[in-house]
């Protein structure tokens, strides 16, 4: 298993939309162990491929207390809305570092999504798992939760990001 790089915002790679698996082989399922060794080791609960410059729909997630319920999704629909009702949360993001900002999502969702052996999986999802999926599905469109905020906190956080990395590459 090896540790990927993830892209930071505002990498411009992060805008790119994500192509469909055609089918889940050793080389998704590698990329999946080192997207699930990526996100345990960086204290994340969802990664999409997309954060780690591979434009392919594979999510990871683990909302567990005890970070050992690993879930996969690969080509996930959002088949119904099922709770309309906006669930307010403070999200982040691995590509976001440092930053956390409310947001509202629909607080019940059902959900389509191929597992490791090509089978074709429907979840309902609520609470924290029904945001981080919202979250990471996404990502797979080129989106990212500082796109819902305003554009002067945007652009802060920005600005802030760009700064870091020169002073991280300068030391
Ligand atoms: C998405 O985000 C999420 O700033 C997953 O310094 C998170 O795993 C959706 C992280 C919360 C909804 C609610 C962020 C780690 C991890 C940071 C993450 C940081 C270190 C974020
Ligand atoms: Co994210």
């Amino acid at each position: 298993m090896s540790k990927l790089k993830i892209l930071i915002f505002p990498d411009p790679r992060l805008r790119t939309v994500a192509s469909k698996v055609v089918v889940v082989d050793d080389e998704i399922r590698t990329l999946i162990k080192d997207m699930l060794e990526t996100m345990y080791k960086g204290e994340g609960i969802g990664l999409a491929a997309t954060q780690v410059d591979v434009h392919k729909r594979v999510i990871v997630i683990d909302v567990s207390e005890e970070k050992n319920k690993p879930l996969v999704l690969i080509n996930p629909l959002i088949e119904e809305i099922i709770e309309t009702n906006k669930l307010p949360y403070s999200e982040g993001c691995l590509s976001v570092p440092g930053f956390y900002e409310e947001l509202e999502r629909p607080s019940k969702v059902k959900i389509s999504t191929l597992d490791l052996n090509n089978k074709t999986l429907k979840i309902e999802a609520e609470g924290i798992l029904s945001v981080v999926i919202q979250h990471e599905m996404d990502h797979l469109e080129g989106k990212i939760f500082v796109d819902y905020l305003s554009n002067l906190k945007r652009e802060m956080i920005r600005k802030k990001l760009i700064k870091q990395k020169k002073i991280s590459t300068a030391n």
